[in-house]
């Protein structure tokens, strides 16, 4: 089937949020409220096994936090938490930007020259995709994604397959029309139960990841003069992550 579409995850695909961004945001919010709540890079990779800020504050009270007692608003409080939370993470963006990670920039220009049509698929807060693609790509990258399928939109989150499959549903595509790009393991089981061919470039959280069914697992798409270190399948004879590849990885069996 003609490849027609790329989807992307948003968080640790198109950028390396995670630590430095939603981390400190998170912080920054607790702080704000007067909670001893500190999430430190090790244990965030711990919170990461759960999508969705409002939800991993919840597993994080639930796991590690048995001396708080909750309030009986405790899931209002929750839901305040992270409209701080937000705030704080797109001033961040808006301040300084975290650049899209290698090669992003070139496969999307690439992509669009091509007449393909683009996507997003995420857990996270619809503001902060449009936050991030205004400050770290261009202006009217609204222009640029068709589709952006992100947060409560659907209830259950990744990795239940559900955003992947409402994405697809908007652009009136079927999975085999489709090719989705991700960075953990509750991406890649979304993007597979939707039925999607899938690449993975993997970061720090996420390179000790299983990534079963993936079509290749990379360090990064690479850029003219990159190679990327090629750490599962192998980059379709290219010498970094290009169109030629993503069809080839799409057309393979
Ligand atoms: C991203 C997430 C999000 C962000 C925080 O996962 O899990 O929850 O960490 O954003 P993925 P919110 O890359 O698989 O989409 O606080 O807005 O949820
Ligand atoms: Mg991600």
């Amino acid at each position: 089937m003609e490849l027609k579409a790329l989807l992307f995850d948003v968080d640790g695909t198109l950028a390396d949020t995670e630590r430095d961004g939603h981390r400190v945001a998170f912080n920054a919010a607790f702080a704000e409220y007067g909670l001893d709540w500190h999430w430190d890079v090790d244990l965030y990779g711990q919170l990461l096994a759960v999508t969705g800020g409002k939800e991993r504050m919840h597993y994080y009270v639930d796991r590690f936090r048995n001396d708080y007692a909750k309030p009986d608003d405790f899931t209002d409080l929750v839901a305040e938490l992270h409209r701080a939370k937000t705030r704080h993470y797109t001033r961040m963006l808006q301040e300084g930007g975290i650049p899209m990670r290698t090669g992003v920039v070139r496969l999307l220009n690439e992509a669009r020259e091509a007449g393909l049509r683009l996507a997003i698929a995420t857990t996270t807060t619809p503001e902060n995709v449009t936050a991030l693609l205004r400050h770290s790509l261009a202006d009217d990258t609204n222009d640029w994604f068709e589709v952006i399928a992100a947060g409560d939109i659907v209830p259950a989150k990744k990795p239940a397959a559900d955003i992947y499959l409402w994405a697809m549903q908007q652009m009136q595509l079927t999975p085999g029309a489709c090719f989705a790009f991700e960075d953990s393991e509750n991406g890649l089981r979304s993007s597979r139960g939707a039925g999607l061919k899938t690449l993975i470039t993997i970061n720090d959280y996420t390179r000790s990841h299983a990534f079963p069914g993936a079509v290749a697992v990379l360090s990064d798409l690479g850029e003219p003069g990159h190679m990327p270190d090629v750490l599962v399948g192998n980059l379709a004879d290219q010498p970094y992550v290009n169109l030629a590849a993503i069809r080839a990885w799409h057309a393979a069996d």
